[in-house]
């Protein structure tokens, strides 16, 4: 069947219904083989609903027979296509069998059941399921699983699925005979298959209540090593879980393994997750500081998964938020509890300003409970997961810590072994609170970027502050009428010679005032500290207030801010002014090198103290991207400041020193304070040296990556005899290669596009890999503006030309990759042009995929 066949109607999540039948036991026998594995699916079925036939969903199965509590089926008695099964005449209960024939080998969309090499796995979220077997594959139906799997003895030592090994034996044909038990109902998307030859980390966890659970790591043979650093973490999630929400883990085994090919990051299926081998091996020589906290942070996400999404499920993919947003919010709080809490929540700062920001702004915008859906695999997206998590942390700013852990509790017990809704979780929250939720619910289902405007008047006389907020949202492509939100607004108010305070204002209406009696001076106010809410902010500060704030707020987040917001002035300043120079005042470089002389014990919010917004946030402020202009003045401002601190920048890079790398809070900090410090010297020419000493130097692969990172930037003339020495010392490690493709694809310079050329006749690059395709192509669409929006239009037919490749091998990654394209409207007249031409020759093929079909035609219409 040709992808173009597919039926091209969204769903809406005003269609739902629940389920016409329930399935309370599946039996399903895999006898693996790569280019036929034959699935024996025995169903126990209940009808809930008179007069319907059975549907169940199927695609790419070679049906062999379906048998009705025993008897074989005739083709009268049911209808096959495309998408589905039909079985026109079933009782109230019965047994189906259903024998059919999967081809893992040719699976390159990773969809189901594929080959990762030669390791046998399945990924089942969001609609996985129905390429392995007919099933109603939708996650509101729950059912017991057994499952028993067959191959040659020899080449899979390991044959892992979900909950409790029951038996394992060899055959009279030498086939390792495996059965699985989950007693945990579980909707269809969780289930999980492996099949391989590992090397396995082993360890324990004994949980609160004093159960043995035995933790299985499996990895490629000879990456043991490279494995320990993801099980501490795993048992450090489980015990953060237990200590702050009181949820324990509830199977006598969990299973992590790494595989090499993989659409996302990791998938909680139950008792036995799957990753991405990017977030799980690591060691000082190939991972860097970012690899390390990535990996933390994802275990601990498909961990707390195991309440959060399979205790509790989804009742229907709109739902998504519900475990997304929840389990986001729980990994951020685990990260900020195992690090630098700042440091973690600038980052989710970042991710939101820059990615969901112009995401909201584009054609693809959606809440974070979408409404209508034609491809599911479209929808894991930063708003759903991460405007998510903001949704769920303005809750428990509302609500307040223990409020909120109350709900999430009560949540939890209401709903356990049940596919839940977002109002659900809700309605959980509202009960332990006694507050009324109905207008912060308007968060899950009104799309777009509020914008808050604030003020401030002093009345020195009476001794009163008033502060006013406005709210407003802009119209998305997806809903025209918004309606006023209630956002939750940290301030904390900086006096001269008291004191400061802080406060909650709650905003509900579209203006409100706010009267502070008994001020008696005029404060500075620090609007919207920690980022209490996923919104744009216009406010009055001058410089010194924005370099007041930066030194004085007690709130580290806000601290960082009011840089990037005193940056992203200048460079507007910059913007507008034709020709002329906007200056820049002497307090501020006063301000940078008293950073530099003492950057204090927390050297990494010091670094981030010293780094300009990037490109992406910025390019969030407009709504027609000035690219040339930005680009132009970013490199102008970071050329001057390296010009005017390269004394202060010299003695602090030299000052710092560690011993052997260390994956620890404060070496983290100074590796990253250095880094800042050695792209700034790179700016100038004679420090070039310093680049090639900062490689050789190198003990570990953040220091190497910064070295390689400030050398590509500064346009260095080593970068290329720097890149070149990586290249070869790592060519035979996939993960690292990673890192140096997408160093090759970001380089500035016009030379990437044949660069990318060679890259691609590297012996380990493969379409077929993701991780190869995104270190290439994401890195260069995503991370080098200058060459991605050349104004010829290169850039962009070198996107289209590649995602038009992918799509036929796998369609997911293709239609994440054309993502920078779609926002087309942004961007001026000429750059307009030719994204839309590439655009227009994706969608005028024939037969392109649903994934993208859905996001190129919202785009072009
Ligand atoms: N649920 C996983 C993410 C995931 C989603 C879809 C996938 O394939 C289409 C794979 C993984 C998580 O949130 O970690
Ligand atoms: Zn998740």
């Amino acid at each position: 069947m040709s992808e173009n066949s597919l039926p091209r109607t969204a769903k809406r999540l005003t269609d739902y219904t629940a389920p016409a039948f329930s399935i309370s036991h599946v039996d399903l026998c895999f006898e693996l083989d790569a280019e036929a594995t034959r699935v024996t699916s025995v169903l126990q079925i209940k009808r809930n609903r008179a007069d319907v036939p059975l549907k169940l969903d199927g695609q790419q199965l070679t049906l062999i027979s379906i048998a009705l509590d025993g008897q074989l089926l005739d083709t009268t008695d049911y209808q096959l296509d495309a998408d589905s099964l039909t079985v026109f005449t079933v009782a109230q209960q019965c047994e189906l069998t259903i024998i059919c024939d999967i081809a893992p080998q040719h699976n390159t969309a990773l969809e189901g059941l594929y080959m990762a090499g030669n390791t046998y796995c399945t990924q089942c979220e969001a609609e996985g399921f129905r390429r392995i077997s007919y099933f109603p594959d939708r996650p509101d139906v729950l059912a017991e699983y057994k499952v028993t799997i067959k191959a040659d003895a020899e080449r899979y030592p390991y044959l892992l699925s979900n909950g409790n090994k029951v038996s394992e034996h060899i055959d009279s044909d030498g086939r390792r005979v495996v059965q699985w038990h989950d007693p945990f109902p579980k909707p269809s998307y969780l289930f999980a298959l492996v099949a391989g030859d590992f090397d396995v980390l082993t360890d324990k966890f004994i949980t609160q209540s004093g159960r043995e659970v035995s933790l299985q790591l499996f990895v490629d043979k000879g990456a043991i090593t490279k494995g320990s650093f993801a099980l501490e973490s795993l048992k450090r999630a489980m015990q953060w879980d237990e200590q702050r929400y009181g949820l324990e883990y509830d199977l006598d085994i969990y299973m992590v393994v790494a595989v090499d090919f993989f659409n996302m990051g990791a998938m909680e299926n139950k008792g036995l997750n799957i990753f991405n081998s990017k977030y799980v091996l690591a060691d000082a020589a190939s991972a860097t500081d970012r690899d390390y906290f990535n990996i933390e942070s994802i275990i601990g996400h498909e961990y707390f998964h195991n309440w959060t999404g399979n205790r509790v499920t989804c009742r229907d993919w709109f739902q998504l938020s519900l475990k997304e947003g929840l389990t986001v919010f729980r990994d951020q709080e685990f990260s900020a509890d195992m690090g630098s809490a700042t440091l973690c929540r600038i980052d989710a700062v970042k991710l939101i300003r820059t990615a969901q920001f112009a995401e909201d702004a584009s054609p693809m915008a959606h809440p974070i409970r979408p409404e209508q859906v034609l491809e599911m695999n479209n929808f894991y997206t930063v708003t759903v997961y991460d405007k998510g998590a903001e949704v769920i942390r303005m809750l428990q700013t509302l609500l307040g810590r223990d409020t909120f852990a109350k709900g999430l509790k009560l949540y939890l017990q209401r709903h356990d072994g049940q596919a839940a809704t977002c109002d659900d979780f809700l309605q959980a929250m509202q009960d332990v609170a006694a507050q009324d939720l109905s207008q912060f619910r308007l968060w899950y289902s009104q799309s777009g970027t509020p914008l808050l405007t604030a003020a401030q008047r002093y009345d020195a006389t009476r001794s009163q502050l008033i502060l006013s907020l406005a709210q407003q949202t802009p119209p998305t492509a997806d809903q025209a009428e918004k309606q006023p939100l209630l956002i939750p607004v940290q301030i904390e108010l900086l006096f001269n010679t008291q004191a400061s305070q802080r406060h909650l204002l709650l905003l509900n209406e579209s203006e409100q005032q706010y009267l502070f009696e008994g001020i008696t001076e005029a404060p500075v106010v620090v609007w919207l500290e920690h980022f209490s809410a996923p919104v744009k902010l216009a406010a009055q500060y001058s410089d010194d207030d924005l370099l007041l704030i930066a030194r004085q707020a007690t709130d580290g987040v806000a601290r960082w801010d009011a840089m990037q917001q005193f940056w992203s002035r200048k460079i507007a300043q910059q913007v507008t002014s034709n020709a002329s120079e906007v200056a820049l005042p002497a307090a501020l470089f006063k301000l940078l090198q008293h950073w530099l002389e003492q950057p204090g014990t927390d050297m990494a919010m010091t670094a981030e103290l010293l780094t300009l917004p990037d490109f992406d946030t910025l390019a969030e402020q407009y709504q027609l991207i000035p690219v040339d202009k930005l680009l132009s003045s970013i490199s102008r401002f970071k050329q001057l400041l390296a010009e005017q601190l390269a004394r202060p920048l010299s003695s602090c890079y030299n000052a710092l020193k560690t011993g052997p790398y260390q994956y620890q809070d404060n070496d983290v900090g100074l590796r990253k304070l250095r880094a800042v410090c050695l792209n700034y010297l790179a700016q100038l020419n004679d420090n070039q040296p310093l680049l090639h000493t900062h490689y050789v130097n190198s003990d570990n692969m953040t220091d190497t990556m910064a070295a390689l990172a400030a050398a590509q930037q500064s346009k260095a003339a080593v970068f290329n005899e720097l890149i070149a020495d990586f290249a070869s010392r790592w060519q035979h490690d996939a993960l690292v290669m990673d890192k140096c493709f997408a160093l090759v694809a970001s380089q500035p310079g016009e030379q990437v596009f044949e660069a990318i050329d060679t890259m691609l006749t590297h012996p380990l690059f493969s379409w077929k890999n993701p991780n190869r395709v995104r270190a290439l192509f994401s890195a260069f669409s995503l991370r080098n503006p200058q060459q991605f929006h050349r104004i010829d239009g290169k850039g962009y037919q070198l996107l289209a030309d590649t995602v038009l490749r992918l799509d036929p091998l796998n369609p997911q990654v293709a239609a994440r990759l054309v993502t920078p394209l779609l926002s087309w409207r942004r961007f001026d007249d000429e750059r307009q042009q030719r994204m839309r031409a590439a655009l227009q020759q994706i969608a005028g093929q024939s037969s392109i995929s649903n994934d993208l079909y859905e996001k190129v035609n919202r785009s072009l219409d």
